[in-house]
């Protein structure tokens, strides 16, 4: 079921699966260490649940970091512990911090409740805890949990397809705009150096004329890859135009950018690409621009002229070759 389709990202319904969604099968964590009323919710719950228990906050804590819990059932009235820390531990843990959290409390405990929910606990069970009404408070929450799950999944993957090139994967122009914005003003409030690089491949058309788009297409992903592959994780790799790459390499004056052009020419000169499942390798060549930020660049815009005409004149000089 398609909900909305904004620009390159589809994105699922996601209350498509809630409704049938029974808060079942979930991972329940039980901190409790009154035997009898621990073994009457272990029961209870392990009809739907895989319910583990233990007795205090530190094994409780310990079990997190081994395992992935969707439940927590915490007792306010552990005997020489606080629970309410729990709770409050477990919803600020990146590890726990999606997961459901319910205390069980004492009526006398209603300001230690009221505390609990002020700082993201779900909800709350009274003692004695009735044993459907625990099971229904806990497929409640599994079922509201899921349906935040898949919402904050299918966000996430419309938030990243929004800013990615769908066909070499690599970020793509309008990423690149808003990248350079605050790399160039980072540069200005940290005077480090910021160095780009432009890249073209050499008489692309050429191969589209004499092999075919769909050729062409493949030679594109593999020259993504291959200068993805040979710059850095700080680098930001963004497909500019057709067969046009510009990189972002912070922190790096122009020699040492430079050297960085050299290399991914070099990478791409050096080997063939093979395509059309091995029945076609082409060599391919990229001239690539290079400038780094000076003084008086009053904006990025400075610096991407510069990159380009050295790019310019790389190609003049005779193509496959990199020019400060
Ligand atoms: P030069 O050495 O001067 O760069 O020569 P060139 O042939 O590469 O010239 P130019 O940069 O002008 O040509 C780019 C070509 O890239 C033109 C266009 O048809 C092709 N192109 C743009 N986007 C795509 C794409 O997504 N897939 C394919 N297969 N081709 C594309
Ligand atoms: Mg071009
Ligand atoms: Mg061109
Ligand atoms: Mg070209």
């Amino acid at each position: 079921r398609v909900l909305a389709s904004r620009g390159l990202g589809i994105v699922d319904d996601p209350l498509a699966g809630a409704t049938l969604e029974t808060g079942r099968d979930a991972q329940v964590l039980v901190v409790e260490d009154r035997p009898e009323t621990a073994a009457r919710m272990q029961a209870a719950l392990a009809v739907d649940h895989a319910v583990c228990v233990v007795e205090t906050p530190a094994e409780a804590l310990a079990r997190v970091a081994e395992e992935d819990f969707d439940v927590f059932i915490v007792s306010l009235g552990l005997a020489g512990a606080d629970g309410l820390r729990l709770c409050s531990n477990l919803r600020a843990m990146e590890r726990s911090r999606n997961a459901v959290v319910l205390m069980v409390a004492d009526e006398s405990q209603r300001p230690a409740i009221l505390r609990g929910l002020d700082i993201g606990v779900h909800d709350y069970l009274l003692r004695p805890v009735e044993h459907s009404e625990l099971v229904a408070r806990v497929r409640t929450q599994v079922r509201r949990k899921r349906y935040a799950d898949s919402l904050r999944a299918s966000v996430q993957a419309s938030l990243a397809l929004a800013v990615l090139d769908p066909l070499t994967g690599l970020y793509n122009r309008r990423y690149l705009d808003g990248k350079l914005r605050t790399t160039f003003t980072q540069a200005r409030e940290s005077g480090d150096s910021l160095s780009l690089l432009l890249l073209d491949i050499d008489r692309f058309k050429l191969i589209n004329d004499g092999f075919g788009h769909d050729v062409g297409d493949e030679v594109l992903r593999e020259f993504a890859r291959r200068v993805q592959t040979h710059t850095r994780g700080i680098d930001t790799v963004c497909r500019f135009g057709g067969e046009e790459i510009v990189v972002i390499v912070p922190g790096t004056p122009l020699e040492a950018a430079e050297a960085v052009a050299e290399r991914v020419r070099m990478r791409v000169e050096g080997e063939p690409f093979v395509v059309q499942r091995g029945r076609v390798a082409l060599d391919v060549t990229v001239s690539i621009g290079v400038a780094s930020l000076l003084p008086g660049d009053g904006s990025i815009q400075a610096l991407f002229k510069r990159a380009d005409m050295a790019l310019y004149r790389a190609k003049a000089a005779g193509r496959n070759r990199v020019v400060a």
